[in-house]
């Protein structure tokens, strides 16, 4: 006989079997406990979303997507490498999310990414659904010729499961305009259509004003409302950020804009802390080093007087006012979230996607410090990916100042919608909760006024 299926399972029995399905993916079961904390919350009283088995429904992909990659190296030898799509949730849009090159890329990432970035892109207000994708394909070290090779064949595979109107990949770690324009131009090769297919493209061909600084920007905008909700502000904030790629260096440079001081930034190796600051003058240096020069962090040191490198060490134990970590997942843990506190740090705003791991958010969550999560703090990028997206449908480029003022009130609009749900009785505000339930909320709708299926 059948046993009768319990409709209203609770957190520790969901999160068991969330488990169970999906053995060897710590960083995916992570992802999911951190939503299903404050959803199972809300849902309590909520039969529609229990019979429907809507959170069930989103912590499962709508598919991934798995292949070989081959591609010739400059030695004339063969390589095989793994790539990757997550199709997560299409109910609110077409799947949106970037591509990642990493060695140590794998499938529990790639699903706690898509997992989040259906979220996210909830949260923006614009029509996107959730997706990520990549390869364990090591750019470090290679040439400009391996990486287009690379980027063709990883394309020959992954055009038949994209489109502009279903699934729209943009860049993300390992992945920069670069990239973007080799596998664009694979996609037209092999298509010969010229559409919409993917975001962070050249502004020559279709890519959209400020999509480069849009997600740190975007991470610093909210640290700011974050801050104005409590009557501060940026100026004189002393900031810690790790991280030295796209998201860490516009972080820095609008935080020196907005009158607030650069303590720190990082990579894999170490980080760099410079108790002058680190000034626009010494972003743009980090930002030719990293990029153009494929240099590492640790050459700040040299080049500037004052500054020390700490190998093998993350920033947070750097006193400061205010914490950004764009650099990966799982990169400031519970005890550093405590050392953080106790050197008296207020805000953590979150450019990369779970930087913090379950101890640290606890911890952040307890001790009452604002603490903006991913999915609302650094959602920037992936909305200007949308504008690019609506762009390209117009066939029309607006112009910079319309975008930024876009990007500013697409901030804004995350920040309320967060205060919607996390703002609690005693003043404090719960972003995480926030975050988690609004962005639910979106795609639970869409899916309920589709049925089952
Ligand atoms: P980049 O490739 O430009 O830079 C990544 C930075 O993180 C580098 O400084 C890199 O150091 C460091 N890093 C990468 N892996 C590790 C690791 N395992 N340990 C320590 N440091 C590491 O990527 P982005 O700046 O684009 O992405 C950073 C984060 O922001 C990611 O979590 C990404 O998902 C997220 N994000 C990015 C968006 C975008 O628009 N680009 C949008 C929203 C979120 P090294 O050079 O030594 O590898
Ligand atoms: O994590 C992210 O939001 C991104 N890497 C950007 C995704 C996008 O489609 O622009």
């Amino acid at each position: 006989m059948n046993a009768i299926y319990q409709r209203h399972v609770d957190l520790p029995h969901f999160m068991e079997g969330v488990k169970k399905r999906n053995p060897h993916q710590p960083e995916f079961v992570q992802a999911v406990q951190e939503v299903a904390e404050d959803i199972f919350e809300f849902i309590d009283d909520k039969e529609e979303y229990h019979e429907a088995q809507i959170l069930r429904r989103i912590a499962e992909p709508d598919r991934v997507v798995s292949f070989r990659v081959c591609w010739e190296d400059d030695n004339g030898s063969i390589r095989v490498q793994r790539g990757w799509r997550v199709q997560n949730n299409n109910a609110i849009g077409p799947y949106k999310g970037g591509i990642r090159f990493h060695a140590g890329l794998n499938e529990s990432v790639l699903k706690f990414l898509a997992f989040e970035q259906t979220f996210k892109n909830a949260l923006t207000g614009l029509p996107m659904g959730g997706g990520k994708g990549g390869s364990n394909f090591n750019p470090k070290g290679k040439s400009v010729r391996e990486i287009m090779r690379f980027c063709q064949s990883f394309m020959t595979e992954l055009y038949r499961h994209i489109g502009a109107d279903v699934d729209v990949p943009a860049g993300d770690i390992g992945v920069g305009a670069r990239e973007i324009g080799f596998m664009f131009g694979q996609y037209k090769r092999i298509t010969n259509e010229f559409t919409g297919v993917l975001t962070g493209k050249g502004l020559e061909y279709g890519g959209s004003m400020i999509r480069p600084e849009a997600t740190g920007y975007g991470a610093v905008y909210f640290l700011e409302n974050m801050l104005q909700h409590k009557g501060e502000g940026i100026e004189g904030k002393r900031a810690v950020i790790s991280g030295s790629g796209n998201v860490a260096t516009h972080a820095a440079e609008k935080i020196v804009q907005l009158g607030g001081k650069v303590l720190t930034l990082s990579d894999s190796g170490g980080f760099i802390h410079d108790p002058d600051g680190i000034t626009q003058d010494k972003i743009d240096w980090i930002k030719a080093h990293k990029t153009r020069r494929r240099g590492r962090i640790s050459d700040y040191a040299d080049e500037f007087k004052g500054a020390t490198f700490h190998e093998g060490e993350t920033p947070w134990r750097v006193e400061c006012d205010v914490a950004l970590p764009c650099a990966t997942q799982n990169e400031l843990l519970g005890e550093d979230a405590k050392a953080l506190i106790a050197n008296g740090c207020i805000a953590v705003a979150e450019g990369a996607n779970m930087p913090t791991d379950l101890d640290g958010v606890h911890a952040f969550k307890e001790a009452k410090i604002m603490f903006a999560p991913g999915k609302a703090a650094n959602a920037g990028g992936v909305a200007v990916s949308g504008l690019e997206m609506s762009q390209n449908s117009e066939r029309r480029a607006w112009k910079e100042d319309q975008l930024q003022s876009m990007l500013r009130e697409i901030m804004d609009g995350i920040h309320e919608r967060c205060l919607t749900y996390g703002d609690r009785r005693d003043g404090h505000v719960d972003y995480v909760k926030g975050a988690n339930i609004a962005g639910f909320k979106k795609v639970a709708d869409a899916m309920l006024a589709f049925g089952m299926v």
